[in-house]
């Protein structure tokens, strides 16, 4: 069977996790968040979850061993998926080249990167904003919200690159409200599935 796989890619707050529900709805893929599999192994007290937690904390990435190992134990949990939707993942390039790898195993491939386009100070407006009720740590404090967007900067924007280069990266307007933007999303995984 031909498996759909996608990247939705952008900053901390950007409205990955958003449309990221909205869309595994609609297109019948697994959703792989690695921020949740880290809050859920947070929650359960795990090893890995202590460990990852004092990264997230400071606004830092999670080693990429860690981040790794938890996509491609999940991939193996979901053989039979029609997809996969990567969400906050790949967010450093030795993740993007892994995640290279781990398809070429599975015989299947990436077939978009959909990178959400959101300006610096409505990123912040809005990690505050999740922070006041979700109960997530990193979103409280405006300091560890700036160091995330510099990890990101310095980090995780050199993985647009290594998708630009294969021609499968495509920028789509973040900011607007969020049906607009599913809306914006939904036509271009449209035009790639035809
Ligand atoms: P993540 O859980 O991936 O979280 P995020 O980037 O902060 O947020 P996301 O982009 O999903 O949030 P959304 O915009 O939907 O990462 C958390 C931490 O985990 C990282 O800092 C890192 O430490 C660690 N981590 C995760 N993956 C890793 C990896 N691969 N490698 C290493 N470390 C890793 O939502 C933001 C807010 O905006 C919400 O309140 C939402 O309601 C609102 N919003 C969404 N769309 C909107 C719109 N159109 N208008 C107004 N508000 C909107």
């Amino acid at each position: 069977m031909l498996m759909f796989n996608l990247i939705l890619f952008g900053p901390p707050g950007s409205g990955k996790g958003t449309q990221s529900e909205k869309l595994v709805e609609k297109y019948g893929l697994i959703h792989l968040s690695t921020g949740n599999l880290l809050r859920e192994e947070i929650a359960a007290k795990t090893p890995l979850g202590l460990e990852a937690r004092s990264f997230m904390d400071k606004g830092q990435l999670v080693p990429d061993e860690v981040v790794i190992g938890m996509i491609d134990s999940s991939l193996e949990h979901h053989k039979e998926a029609q997809g996969f939707l990567f969400d906050g993942f790949p967010r450093t390039v030795a993740q993007a080249n892994a995640l290279d790898k781990l398809l070429e195993l599975k015989k299947t491939n990436i077939a978009t990167v959909l990178a959400l386009d959101v300006n610096e100070e409505e990123l912040i407006n809005r990690l505050l904003n999740r922070g006041k009720t979700s109960g997530r740590s990193d979103d409280v404090d405006e300091s560890v919200i700036r160091k995330r967007l510099v990890v990101y900067n310095n980090e995780t924007s050199p993985v647009a690159d290594h998708y630009k280069k294969a021609k499968k990266f495509q920028l789509v307007k973040g900011e607007g409200t969020i049906d607009e933007i599913f809306s914006s999303l939904s036509e271009a995984i449209d035009k790639k599935m035809k």
